[in-house]
Parts: C-alpha cells; sequence; structure tokens
C-alpha cells in the first residue's frame, strides 16, 4: 500500500520515462534523416528501453494496489544542429531524470516507504550507466568533430548496440 504522494509522484516519473522514450524516438529519426543508421539505432534502442523504465514503474505501481494516471506526453523536439548537439541534450535530460530519481528517493526516505527505496535502487544504478554512455559518445563525438570518416566508424560501432528487453512483469 502506497501512500498518496508517492503513488503521485511515481505516476509523474511514468510520465518523464515516456517522455524520454518519445524524445530518444525522435532522435532516432533525426539520425535516420542524415543517413547516420548506426546512432540512429542506438537512439531506437534507447526509445525503447525508456518504455521499459515506465512499464517497470507501471507494474510496480499495480503491485501495490495503487492507481495508474497516463499523463499527457510533452512533444519532443525534431531537428538537432549536430549529432553532438543532439547528444548533449541526451546528457543534459539525463541528468535531469538523474535529480528526479534522487528526489523520489528522498521522498521514499522522508515518508519511510522503504518498499519503494528498494524498488527505486535498480534507477539508481541505471542513471549512473545512462549518464556514463552519454559522455562517452559526447567525447567520441568531439574527437571526430568534421571528421568524416570518423564519424561513420562511430556510427558503425553505434550499429552493434543490441536492445535487450527488462523483464518488467513482476519486476
Ligand atoms: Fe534514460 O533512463 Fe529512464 O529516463
Amino acid at each position: 500500500m502506497l501512500e498518496k504522494k508517492m503513488e503521485e509522484a511515481l505516476n509523474k516519473q511514468i510520465n518523464e520515462e515516456m517522455f524520454s522514450a518519445y524524445l530518444y524516438l525522435s532522435m532516432s529519426a533525426y539520425f535516420d534523416s542524415i543517413g547516420l543508421k548506426g546512432f540512429a539505432n542506438w537512439m531506437m534502442i534507447q526509445y525503447k528501453e525508456e518504455t521499459d523504465h515506465a512499464m517497470k514503474i507501471y507494474n510496480y505501481l499495480i503491485s501495490q494496489g495503487a492507481d495508474i494516471y497516463l499523463y499527457s506526453i510533452k512533444e519532443p523536439a525534431h531537428q538537432w544542429e549536430s549529432p553532438l548537439k543532439a547528444f548533449e541534450e541526451t546528457l543534459k535530460h539525463e541528468q535531469h531524470i538523474t535529480q528526479c530519481i534522487n528526489d523520489l528517493v528522498d521522498l521514499a526516505e522522508d515518508i519511510k516507504d522503504r518498499a519503494t527505496y528498494n524498488f527505486l535502487q535498480w534507477f539508481i544504478d541505471e542513471q549512473v550507466e545512462e549518464e556514463e554512455n552519454d559522455r562517452e559518445i559526447i567525447e567520441k563525438l568531439k574527437l571526430v568533430e568534421n571528421n568524416k570518416s570518423g564519424l561513420f566508424m562511430l556510427d558503425k560501432d553505434l550499429s552493434l548496440r543490441k536492445y535487450s528487453p527488462l523483464i518488467t512483469e513482476g519486476n
């Protein structure tokens, strides 16, 4: 049984995760439109992972007998100045998500909601990984700046990323 304010906060986080999914789907389309299929693949997988994050919270709320509120999803941008700018926005967005997760953890601590506190630990680790991945790609993009063959190599690299679904059922 969740307290109402935790139920509300987790429902808001579903919306944050769905916006993340929308943002990365839009970035995937952008990369496709400029012929960078590997980057598009990376972002498409990111989109799927964000949907998994939303579903992980959804399933947790259901398991706690809480209500689900599916709020409207904001419209993301659909063009970026360059691959570097898109990834800089990605990192900035993930830093915002990290803050959202930290706020949820603080709330769980404040109201002594130990189940939710435990549930959120997975997201804390995930955010460390997400920010690290973005920083790595930003560094590489800075290295290959204005070098078409470098960008092509990086695109090839990112085309290798594979999606492994999160087991969200009852998870
Ligand atoms: Fe990108 O980790 Fe969820 O939002």
